[in-house]
């Protein structure tokens, strides 16, 4: 029996099959979960329905998780639709790109707000909307990057967001805590997806990634698949308010 057999739940934050959040969706997958997605818009729909529907999901929606009434329309399709939810994926950022260059004196007061609030704020707003159909043991889990730690390259006003977003997931995790629920993220080693196409200098921070990390590698959609079933599963029955790093060591060296 698969170690997510019974188990139902969301994800968000899939845009195509280069996503985190799509090598995450098909590791619980391949260990028996059933799983909700959203897409953000008709563009991305186009992208996200084909792969939803080759793991036989049940629930494809629009989620802009900047509108309140988007993500409470989510829930309550996901109440309809599952009961409760054994898991929430949060694999979700945005800045402007124009900020993600040069220093962080580019960043502008509206561009802050925007960063802050899709990278930081869903989280918590999610969280609160989906409370009520939490199963008892249910799991959360988000994606941050360790330029919320460090300041690396051009990473900027999305390394204070990240940063906000860890603090966020302690928080979460004592708030949910005494009803079971656990609240973890992983720190994934720089991957080529859509979003991060958005950070400038990115293919020279890649390369170097692998030059230094002790792994001599860069990390996959499936490294971070794997350890978010575990983080997803009961095996990780004890652990939260973690930030799970998955980038072949390169945090322990720099
Ligand atoms: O190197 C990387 N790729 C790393 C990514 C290293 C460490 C962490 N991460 C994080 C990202 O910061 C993000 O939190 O992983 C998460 C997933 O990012 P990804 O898989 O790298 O990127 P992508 O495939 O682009 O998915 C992110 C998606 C968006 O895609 P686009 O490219 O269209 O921005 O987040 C979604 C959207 O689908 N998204 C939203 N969803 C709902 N409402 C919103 C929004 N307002 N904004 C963006």
């Amino acid at each position: 029996m698969g170690l997510m057999e019974g188990k139902k739940g969301l994800i968000l934050g899939v845009a195509n099959d280069r996503s985190i959040a799509w090598g995450i969706a098909q590791a619980l997958h391949r260990e028996g979960a059933t799983i909700g997605f959203t897409y953000l818009g008709e563009a991305l729909e186009r992208r996200v329905r084909p792969l939803a529907e080759s793991l036989n999901s049940p629930l494809i929606v629009p989620c802009d998780v900047s509108k309140d009434e988007d993500i409470t329309a989510l829930i309550e399709q996901a109440r309809e639709t599952f009961g409760q939810i054994d898991f929430l994926v949060h694999a979700i950022a945005f800045a402007n790109k124009e900020e993600l260059s040069g220093t962080i004196l580019n960043t502008t007061r509206e561009g802050f707000r925007i960063a802050l609030e899709i990278s930081a704020y869903s989280l918590i707003a999610l969280v609160k909307a989906a409370e009520p159909i939490f199963a008892p043991d249910a799991s959360v889990l988000t994606l941050t990057y360790h330029g919320a730690r460090q300041v690396i390259g051009s990473y900027n006003v999305m390394g204070v967001a990240k940063a906000a977003l860890e603090a966020s997931v302690r928080y979460l995790a004592a708030g949910l805590g005494p009803r079971g629920i656990r609240v973890n993220a992983i720190s994934a080693g720089p991957i080529r997806t859509l979003a991060a196409s958005g950070i400038a200098n990115f293919r020279s921070l890649h390369k170097h990634f692998a030059e230094y990390a002790p792994l001599r590698r860069n990390v996959t959609i499936e490294d971070v698949g794997n350890a978010a079933l575990y983080l997803c599963s009961p095996l990780a029955a004890g652990v939260t308010g973690e930030i799970h790093y998955v980038d072949a060591g390169f945090n322990v060296v720099v």
